[in-house]
């Protein structure tokens, strides 16, 4: 039995986006951020990060989790790309190559570009891109970000996806980090090729069908 462990308002976008393209039937436990709670340890509290239950799943208390028939795995990258080449077909790596470029890019993005692009994403989430503290976050995570946007933006000139010349695992792992960015519709006019390329990815319906279960969990 396959389980993932993990509200889609999380990095669980990653592995439950692949999960839908691939169809894969699974076990979801949508575990939520102990953090959106007043009192995580209630007796009544949901099942969350700090749960005794998922503690004991993941000591880290951090989603997703995968158990994949007693295969456990955190970190929502090497979830995507483990379910992508044992259940994806031609979404996961078809030879070391490409293994090898699917874990440049994710670590790519995940060293690069998550970080700054979260900041982006809180600050207009929050409400506080027009205030001055806010404008100044996202201004300095801006300047931290147009170095590999350029990057990806110049890789993706002549080409429609990050790997093997189709929508793979590696486009869902760099996509959901590019995104935590694209409310600075300024900074995204930047990168046009990358703009283009996160339309594609968006446009699929698969990631619709994901990003409508994330709308339907409460905030
Ligand atoms: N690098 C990890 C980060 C995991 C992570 O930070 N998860 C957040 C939700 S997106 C979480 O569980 N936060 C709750 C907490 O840290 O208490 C991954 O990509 O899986």
């Amino acid at each position: 039995m396959l389980t993932i462990y993990g509200c889609y308002r999380s990095r669980a976008t990653r592995p439950l986006w692949l999960l839908k393209e691939t169809g894969t039937p699974f076990r979801h436990i949508p575990v939520i951020q102990a953090y959106r709670l007043a009192d995580p340890v209630a007796a009544d509290a949901p099942l969350n990060t700090a749960s005794e239950a998922f503690l004991a799943i993941n000591p880290q208390g951090q989603i997703p989790v995968m158990d994949d028939d007693g295969f456990l795995l955190t970190e929502s990258m090497a979830i995507t790309l483990y379910l992508a080449r044992r259940y994806g077909g031609d979404l996961g790596a078809l030879d070391g190559m490409e293994d090898s470029l699917s874990l440049q890019w994710a670590l790519f993005a995940a060293t690069s570009i998550e970080a700054p692009a979260l900041v982006i994403s809180y600050a207009y989430a929050q409400n506080r891109a027009t205030t001055p503290e806010g404008a100044a976050e996202i201004a300095k995570a801006a300047e931290q970000l147009r170095r590999p946007l350029a990057r990806l933006d110049g890789f993706l000139a002549n080409r429609t996806w990050l790997v093997g010349n189709r929508f793979t695992a590696t486009d869902i792992c760099v996509a959901e980090c590019v995104r935590y960015a694209s409310a600075h519709s300024a900074l995204m006019a930047e990168f046009p090729n990358l703009s283009d390329w996160l339309a594609r990815c968006q446009a699929r319906p698969r990631f619709k069908a994901m990003w409508e279960a994330r709308l339907a969990e409460p905030a």
